[in-house]
């Protein structure tokens, strides 16, 4: 474990494929625990704002091209450079609600055809996620909704392949949540798992590391 955790915020993150609803979801997941009382952030990865998150952006909107390894480091540089302001944040009681983590950087590479353990080697000694929220969707589903961007990864085919390796990458420690309902329904449901979470950190449940 990290250090004295005493009263610390909790580490939420929301996974799923393209269009499962994370971004709707964690937005609102923000304002209730807001609601309650309780200091929170957004985040998201990739973390198009820094220079490493502008290549990550340019890559994704087909401005350049990379070997998929280098372009998986980035996304996991990515990561480690908003750690140690992660881990003040969550030692300070503020809670992340995270949009796209570690996971994602695993699902999205393999699906390539990059070796899922090499994939998991960069990502290890990040902070692990208090809870991960699984939102799940059939591809075809997903692909019905608020229509795909021209984005690299937006093709229902690859979609495909990231839900095999989301599988392949689930613990019994995942929430899966039946993203095809209303966005109110899965909201109500998001809710009280979140909270538990939240108070668990509160109580002094200790920060751990990825990956186990
Ligand atoms: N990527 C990677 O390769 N490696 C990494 O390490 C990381 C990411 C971190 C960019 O991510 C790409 O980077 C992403 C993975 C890869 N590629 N793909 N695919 P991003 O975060 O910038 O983009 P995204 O997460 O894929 O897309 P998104 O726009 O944020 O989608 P979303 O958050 O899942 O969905 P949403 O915006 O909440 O909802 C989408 C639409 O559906 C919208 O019109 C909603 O109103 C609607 N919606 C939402 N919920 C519902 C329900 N319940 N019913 C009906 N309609 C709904």
């Amino acid at each position: 474990s990290v250090g004295n955790t005493d009263s610390r915020g909790g580490l939420i993150v929301l996974e799923g494929l393209d269009r499962c609803g994370k971004t709707s979801q964690s937005g609102k997941l923000l304002s209730y625990l807001e609601g309650l009382g309780h200091s929170a952030e957004l985040w998201r990865f990739p973390d198009r704002t820094t220079s490493v998150g502008q290549m990550i952006s340019a890559y994704l909107l087909n401005q350049s091209q990379l070997d998929d390894h280098t372009i998986h480091l980035l996304f996991s540089a990515n990561r480690w450079e908003k750690r140690s302001m992660m881990e003040t944040k969550l030692k300070a009681g503020t809670t992340l609600i995270v949009d796209r983590y570690s996971y994602s950087g695993v699902a999205f590479s393999s699906a390539k055809g990059v070796d899922v353990e090499w994939c998991k080697a960069p990502e290890i000694g990040l902070l692990a996620p208090d809870v991960v929220l699984f939102l799940d969707i059939p591809p075809e589903k997903a692909a019905e909704r608020g229509g795909y961007g021209g984005e690299r990864y937006e093709h229902l085919e690859f979609q495909k392949k990231v839900a095999q390796c989301y599988q392949i990458l689930r613990d019994s420690s995942w929430k899966i949540i039946d993203g095809c309902r209303g966005i109110e329904e899965v909201e109500k449901e998001l809710r009280d798992i979140v909270v538990d979470h939240v108070l668990a950190c509160k109580k002094g449940k200790p920060l751990s590391l990825l990956w186990s």
